[in-house]
């Protein structure tokens, strides 16, 4: 199927009302105590890695550690708590996937359980149980944790009482204050950087008519940074977007922001792109300036939420039931391992060594992706994550080892 670049304008209508149905809220504790998983990692050479592209099994990749191949953060984004596929919980998806993150990645991000409706459910009222006990967990696997985030406008992730606050604007600063202060202190010295505020911007390139915005304007996007740094002065404090790293109207908007942040002081120290790609969108050229721009101005990049579905149905070819990709095939899961090796590359050749925040993908097995409800409204399965549902590495797992290792991507 010959894949073409999407509507940005559908993504972001997509992504702004996926509905949100599982274990937010908060008011939840974590169900499970998990035990050290059995995987360990095991050092790697670049030389042992650079066969890599000729495996696809997974009892290769016992012997290769992702994260080993990295001198900066590979992440993956888990659920946790008692989410479905928790990791947290000592039941077979479990154990599975703490056997992957310990052998595999450094770094975590919670899916969903720091968002701001699951950490702060009511006004005088914080739930940090379900965080701490990830951060514990990944602290004794000497992982750290990406924290993720303090204002998004998403409908269902600001809370109800958020929404229905009735106070004047000065009530309504010190309430919005108080919320990113109260988190950012209370991980304060445990993570190394947050999501400050995610996806404040429009596809046009205009200002998202957020309650935040429409309560504080957009102001209210460096009050966000001015009171995480106040409360956290050691994070890395990341904008977070997604469909930034094409070069379009959205990326021109968040580069003038990150100007303006600039000149006026405003602490940021870097941009996180989501990176929600398709297997040919954007080009590899555009994700390259997107990141370069950014570095050039001295801000760390951070590839924060990548995932490549196979099907992109935004593309004309797309028609689903009729015509789209049912199976996965050899030739897509070899092509979808070298736009993995690809975007990695891009990273590197654009990123300098000491800008390089890391490396996160949304998820571990493709059967757990947000894709399939989102995208494909659960009518079929999609491929786009490393590793299978057996918990088994594909091959874009090894393009992704291929890439750290300046192999070429074949
Ligand atoms: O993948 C996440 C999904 O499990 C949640 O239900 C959803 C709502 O909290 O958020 C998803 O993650 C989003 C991320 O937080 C921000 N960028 C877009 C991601 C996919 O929607």
């Amino acid at each position: 199927m010959q894949l073409s670049p999407r509507s940005p304008l559908l993504l972001s209508t997509l992504l702004s009302s996926f509905l949100f149905l599982g274990a937010c809220g908060g008011g939840g504790s974590s169900s499970g105590n998990p035990s050290s998983a059995s995987a360990s990692s095991s050092s790697q050479t670049s030389s042992e890695a650079s066969s890599s592209s000729d495996r696809s099994s997974s009892s290769s990749s016992e012997a290769l550690s992702l994260h080993i191949l990295a001198d900066f953060p590979i992440g993956v984004a888990v659920s946790a708590a008692n989410e479905p596929s928790s990791i947290m919980q000592d039941n077979e998806a479990g154990i599975a996937q703490r056997a992957i993150i310990e052998a595999h990645f450094d770094q975590l991000t919670a899916g969903n359980i720091m968002k701001m409706s699951y950490l702060h459910p009511a006004q005088d009222t914080y739930f940090f149980d379900d965080a701490d006990a990830l951060l514990d967990y990944a602290d004794a696997n000497g992982i750290s944790l990406h924290a993720h985030t303090l204002v998004w406008h998403s409908d269902y992730q600001v809370p109800d009482w958020m929404k229905n606050f009735e106070g004047d604007a000065a009530a309504w600063l010190a309430m919005y204050k108080e919320h990113v202060e109260t988190i950012a202190g209370h991980f304060a010295g445990r993570v190394p950087s947050w999501d400050v505020v995610n996806e404040a911007f429009n596809e046009d390139g205009t200002y998202r008519n957020s309650l935040f915005n429409q309560k504080l304007g957009t102001a209210y996007i460096e009050t966000a940074f001015a009171s995480a740094r106040e409360a956290d002065p050691q994070a890395d404090l990341y904008y977070n977007d997604f469909n930034i790293s094409n070069g379009g109207a959205k990326f021109q908007a968040m580069i003038n922001m990150v100007d303006d942040f600039i000149a006026r002081d405003i602490p940021i120290d870097g941009v996180g792109f989501q990176m929600h790609v398709f297997m040919d969108w954007p080009s590899i050229d555009a994700i390259k300036s997107s990141f370069a721009a950014v570095a050039e101005r001295g801000l760390k990049v951070k590839i924060t939420e990548l995932d490549i579905p196979i099907n992109n149905p935004y593309s004309p070819g797309y028609n689903y039931p009729d015509n789209y990709e049912a199976t996965f095939t050899d030739e897509l899961a070899a092509a979808q391992k070298k736009r993995y090796c690809d975007i990695v590359t891009a990273y590197l050749d654009a990123v300098p060594a000491d800008l390089r925040g890391g490396l996160t993908v949304w998820g571990i097995r493709d059967s757990d992706t947000w894709l399939i409800s989102a995208l494909f409204d659960d009518n079929h399965e999609d491929w786009p994550l490393l590793f299978d549902n057996n918990f088994d590495p594909k091959p874009a797992f090894y393009g992704v080892a291929d890439g750290l290792t300046n192999q070429p991507c074949l």
